[in-house]
């Protein structure tokens, strides 16, 4: 095929014997882009493409999408079950059954030596909805223990904790579309461009349209603060403190939307004596917006006939991420912008489906947003799995960043990790590693066998990936799509719903219960208990799913058949009097901040091409390529203070740690700060701090302090180490 520029040059693309294109859903971030891989004549996955008639990409992907059929046979793949009876032995390869019996029994075992929860699980945002349910099933159901969490914690569960606390229940109330209502976008500690290439797009095509303002609150020059009107490079973990200025001067001036709060908010007292405490001056000296800004800032978005605001870990991840939740919501609420079209709240969800976790998984209680603390809520799904409601807790047990000190302090003794890497994505790397080898039994169940979790691990499940088998997602706009099994699992991997149910064939209990053995077959049962509910899936079937490319929930046959584009448009929440909750929110400065010792800020966060701890993307060489090496982003002005160069080495060291990178030299960030994307091992997480959210448990990933020297080249010194080797 020849594009362009006639025939000088012509840029000529590769044929790849594409004769079948399979249609799919994007398995990386929660943007949810529809996907057709394509098969050549052997069935071999040999391209990527975006699908035209999707709503949410309309034909396009990110570089991650473009090159994700090379992950079914990407290095490294886990083809067998591992086992080694203590984790320095080597592994062996076994059977499932050896490897799924030693699993059941060594469960039941330390459950009946220590109690049922002595056994932790710990998932992920990374599988399909029905593959959360089943394993919420499980870990509820038949094993019963109540220290089962996932790595939402580590990304959403600021997010889940600041809408329940506003609304009375999670599920992000905007969608995409708002872009192409909004008249003003506040965007706050979120990347679009890099972390959401997709949604980025759409944005920036509705602000082509109409160029509406667009404000981004971020301590860095990040791709979209670049495109903004105005930038407010806030300081690290105070976005509360300007979230609470722009409040006050709304209220202060009178630009408040007043019927809005009459009709549909409580708590106005409480929160507008609050919010008097932060006038712009005051605000000005903790959050280092001047006053001015923040002023101008507070006007146009309530001036705006509809105004929005995005965020993602910038306020998740932060010792006020909760908090930051619901100031962003007080804001909106006291604007009238929820459920409007251009007016809302709208989180950025991370993975692709820390949605479907959420919604489905029962780690923070029971599926389809239900609660352990509600009895009615504890019948209802003994009931329909056929167990005594007495099973379950009556509250939900401990969050993933407090299972790992409960193995420390040896109240925990065996645990599940699905999905997650928890070796590279937690704070403290030394910490964990001495955690994971405190354990008598770590079973790893991943879809690469060198996930540096699994050094640790007795038993190792290879699971298979993606497209390989089939289920739901649900993207950051409630949007359900479908991930249509493409290719084989490779090897003898399994999917992880297959490895769940056998898991459960190994109790008694689990003999008992009915877990159906396909995807569709656990989808009914969504459909059946989400019913009449805020999350309805009754009016979705996989055909629907596909031929609509995503259906938003809630949906059903009488009065949504289509699905919502947005919760809340009413003006009636989840609460118990129906009202939204207007909430004060004191400030409490608990970082850890820059000093003499340790003089600059330690930011951290993604780059385009890598997703998290690349045990994907490091292994495709076109999105390995860009970044194949540890480095951090720092000021050249700084750096020339110190001595140090673009493309030379740095140490640094925190109170926790120390790591050595190669720096480059850029404006990005300011002259006290650093930047480091945290997908390398043994990295990032070796210096970062980690303090954790009171509501949420997430870890302020992002806010601590380091101390910066050059370091040797360090090609060069590992040539040296090489030639004293080899004397
Ligand atoms: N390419 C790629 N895309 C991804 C991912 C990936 O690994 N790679 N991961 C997915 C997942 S799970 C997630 S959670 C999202 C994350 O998506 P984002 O949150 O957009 O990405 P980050 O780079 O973690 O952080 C965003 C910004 O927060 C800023 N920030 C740091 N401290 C503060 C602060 O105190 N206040 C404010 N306002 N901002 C601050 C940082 O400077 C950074 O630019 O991306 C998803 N998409
Ligand atoms: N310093 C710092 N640390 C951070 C962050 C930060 O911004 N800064 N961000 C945090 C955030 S928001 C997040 S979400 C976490 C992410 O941290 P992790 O969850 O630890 O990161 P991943 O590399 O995505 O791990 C997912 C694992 O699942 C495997 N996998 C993929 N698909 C499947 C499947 O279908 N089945 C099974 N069984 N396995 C599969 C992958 O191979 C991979 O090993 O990191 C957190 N850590
Ligand atoms: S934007 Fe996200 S969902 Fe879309 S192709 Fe890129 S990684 Fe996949
Ligand atoms: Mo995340």
């Amino acid at each position: 095929m020849l594009f362009g520029r006639g025939t000088k040059n012509p840029i000529k693309i590769a044929d790849k014997g594409v004769v079948d294109w399979k249609y799919t859903t994007c398995g990386y971030c929660s943007t949810g882009c529809s996907i057709e891989v394509g098969l050549d004549k052997d069935g071999k996955a040999v391209a990527s493409r975006g699908v035209g008639s999707a709503d949410v990409n309309r034909g396009k992907l990110c570089l991650k999408g473009i090159f994700e059929h090379e992950l079914f046979h990407s290095a490294n793949r886990g083809r067998a079950p591992l086992m080694r009876d203590r984790f320095y032995e080597s592994f062996r390869e076994t059977d499932w059954d050896e490897a799924l019996d030693k699993v059941g029994s060594e469960i039941q075992r330390i459950q009946e030596k220590y109690g049922r929860d002595s056994f932790a699980i710990v998932s992920t945002g990374q599988i399909m909805t029905e593959e959360f349910y089943t394993l919420g099933k499980l870990a509820r159901g038949v094993i019963g223990t109540n220290n089962y969490d996932g790595n939402t914690t580590l990304c959403m569960s600021s997010a889940v904790s600041g809408y329940k606390r506003s609304f009375g229940s999670d599920g992000p109330p905007g969608c995409y579309e708002d872009f192409e209502h909004t008249e003003c976008l506040l965007a706050i500690g979120s990347n679009l461009p890099e972390q959401h290439p997709i949604i980025y797009w759409r944005m920036q095509q509705a602000r082509e349209r109409r160029r509406f303002p667009l404000i981004v609150v971020d301590p860095r020059v990040t791709m979209l603060a670049q495109q903004a009107d105005i930038h407010l490079p806030v300081t690290p973990g105070t976005d509360l403190v300007l979230l609470n200025a722009l409040a006050h001067v709304i209220l202060d001036e009178g630009l408040e939307d007043r019927a809005y709060i009459d009709a549909h908010t409580g708590g106005y007292e409480e929160f507008s004596a609050l919010v008097a405490q932060y006038d712009p001056v005051t605000a000005a000296a903790i959050c280092g917006i001047d006053e001015d800004t923040i002023r101008n800032v507070a006007r146009t978005y309530a001036r705006a006939g509809a105004a929005m605001t995005i965020w993602t870990m910038g306020i998740n991840q932060s010792t006020h991420g909760s908090d930051g939740v619901v100031a962003i919501n007080n804001l909106n609420l006291i604007t009238g912008n929820i459920g409007k079209p251009g007016g809302t709240s709208l989180s950025i969800t991370g993975q692709c489906n820390a949605m479907g976790t959420r919604e489905w998984s029962s780690c923070s209680g029971l599926p389809g947003y239900r609660a352990l603390e509600h009895e009615e809520d504890r019948e209802y799904i003994a009931d329909y799995w056929g167990i005594d409601p007495e099973f379950f807790p009556k509250k939900r047990g401990l969050f993933q960043t407090d299972i790992f000190p409960a193995i420390e302090s040896g109240e925990i003794k065996g645990l599940w990790v699905i999905a997650t890497n928890p070796m590279t994505s937690m704070t403290n790397t030394a910490r964990i590693r001495k955690i994971l080898e405190n354990l008598e039994f770590l079973v790893v169940q991943d879809a690469y066998a060198d996930v540096e979790t699994n050094e640790y691990a007795h038993v190792y499940l290879p699971a298979a990936i993606w497209a390989e088998k089939e289920g739901c997602f649900t993207n950051t706009e409630r949007r359900v799509n479908l991930i249509r099994n493409v290719v084989e699992p490779l090897g003898q991997s399994k999917s992880d719903l297959w490895i769940f149910n056998e898991v459960a064939k190994r109790f008694d209990q689990g003999r008992k219960i009915r877990f159906p053995e396909t995807a569709e077959g656990v989808f009914d049962e969504l459909r059946e208990l989400s019913r009449g509910r805020l999350l309805d899936y009754s009016g979705m079937t996989y055909d629907k799913i596909e031929q609509q490319r995503g259906i938003q929930w809630p949906c059903n046959h009488d009065s949504a058949p289509e699905g919502s584009s947005r919760l809340y448009t009413d003006g009636v929440f989840q609460t118990a009097d129906g009202r939204a909750h207007l909430i004060a929110l004191p400030f409490v400065d608990n970082n850890e901040r820059p000093d003499e010792e340790y003089p600059f800020w330690l930011n951290s966060g993604r780059v385009v091409e890598h997703f998290h701890t690349r045990t994907r993307t490091g292994k495709i060489g076109n999105l390995n390529k860009f970044s194949p090496t540890p480095y951090m982003e720092m000021n050249p002005d700084a750096a020339r203070e110190l001595g140090i160069i673009h493309g030379g080495y740095a140490r640094l060291t925190s109170r926790r740690g120390d790591a050595v990178v190669m720096v480059q030299l850029t404006q990005r960030v300011p002259p006290n700060m650093v930047f480091i994307p945290f997908h390398y091992h043994e990295c990032v997480n070796r210096l970062a701090l980690g303090l954790l959210d009171p509501h949420s448990r997430q870890p302020a990933f992002k806010q601590c302090a380091v101390h910066i020297e050059p370091a040797a080249d360090q090609q060069v010194a590992a040539v040296r180490n090489r030639a004293a080797r080899a004397y």
